[in-house]
């Protein structure tokens, strides 16, 4: 019977290895594996915002721990306009600039402008260090474009995290049409190698929805010290379906969703057991008619009007509704 629990716990131990392995690794796409989102996306700067981009651009943050030395890659998936994937206004015309940036002036806990948030072009900062423009091109349609190699020692030291940060970010830089893609951090040029203990994030996160009834999208902003309440702002879901919030303590409150053009906002009161992980917004679809190519951008701030982080895989993993913890809520005070 001793043997046999033993064996057990080995095998636990195993699972466990092998679950939290593959958990850290999984912040190298973007976006990444648990979110079940299929694009990023920016439209050309003379498209209409009643397409689902606010502002035509986006801006990605990636952290890289200090003791990975060597080389790494920012892979694009689908960096043209044109082709598969991308969604065309009339003929495909646009043209958008990708362009990573290291060094100080990098990192967005340093430096408020550098996360894309305030008004102007001020969010450009940093060492720029690689940029190409994407017209409509075969060449790089349904396939990736490696900006790098990038030496580690180029980001811009994150004591807090014991990381290196770099950005990229995608400008629709003239037309109408959107262009959707991917990212992948990875440590080779040609291949998706992820970086142990690496990830992404962003303030503003801009995201094509499935066309598919059944497929439920998600995002994992983090909840860390000192948040009392969460602003959420939602723009062009064009009414499909609802937003839901899940979180250990929350089994899913629904929030205000905002429909064409136009943003939709509210505030999620934060509860001590969700300080210290992650939330889980969950994107369900509406039933019936099925919306299609629904572009979507979302933000959120804490009550101090700072930026809450999403990151592309959720620290702590996936937030998972624990229902003791409404009973002990709930219990008298004696
Ligand atoms: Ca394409
Ligand atoms: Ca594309
Ligand atoms: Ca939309």
């Amino acid at each position: 019977m001793k043997l046999r629990k033993s064996k057990y716990k080995i095998l636990l131990l195993i699972a466990f290895l092998v679950f939290s392995f593959f958990t850290r690794l999984s912040g190298q796409p973007v976006p990444g594996k648990d979110e079940n989102i299929p694009f990023l996306v920016t439209f050309g700067k003379d498209g209409l915002t009643s397409w689902g981009d606010a502002d035509f651009f986006q801006i990605f943050f990636f952290s890289i721990p200090k003791d990975y030395t060597k080389p790494f890659y920012i892979r694009v998936f689908d960096p043209d306009c044109g082709g598969e994937n991308d969604e065309i206004q009339g003929e495909f015309n646009t043209k958008t600039k990708f362009s990573v940036y290291g060094g100080r002036g990098v990192d967005p806990e340093k430096n408020e402008e550098s996360r894309g948030l305030l008004k102007g072009e001020n969010y450009k900062t940093g060492n720029l260090l690689a940029s190409k423009i994407f017209g409509n091109e075969a060449k790089y349609d349904n396939k990736y474009y490696s900006f790098g190699p990038f030496n580690p020692a180029e980001g811009d030291f994150n004591v807090k995290w014991n990381s290196n940060m770099f950005k990229i970010l995608c400008e629709g830089i003239s037309g109408d049409d959107g262009n959707l893609y991917r990212y992948f951090l990875s440590s080779d040029p040609d291949n998706n190698i992820p970086i142990e203990g690496a990830n992404a994030f962003t303030y503003a996160y801009h995201f094509r929805m499935w066309n598919d009834f059944k497929s439920v999208s998600h995002i994992y902003p983090y909840v860390d010290t000192g948040v009392v309440y969460i602003k959420q702002r939602n723009f062009d879901w064009d009414n499909d379906g609802s937003i839901l919030v899940v979180s250990r303590y929350k089994q899913g409150i629904s929030v205000p969703v905002s429909n064409e053009d136009n943003w939709s906002e509210s505030n999620i009161p934060i509860e001590p057991p969700e300080v210290g992980s992650s939330l889980d917004f969950q994107f369900h679809k509406r039933q019936g008619v099925l919306v299609k190519n629904n572009n979507v951008v979302m933000t959120l701030q804490n009550q101090r009007g700072d930026a809450v982080k999403f990151f592309s895989s959720p620290i702590g993993g996936v937030p998972m509704y624990q229902p003791k913890m409404v009973v002990e809520k709930v219990k008298p005070k004696k």
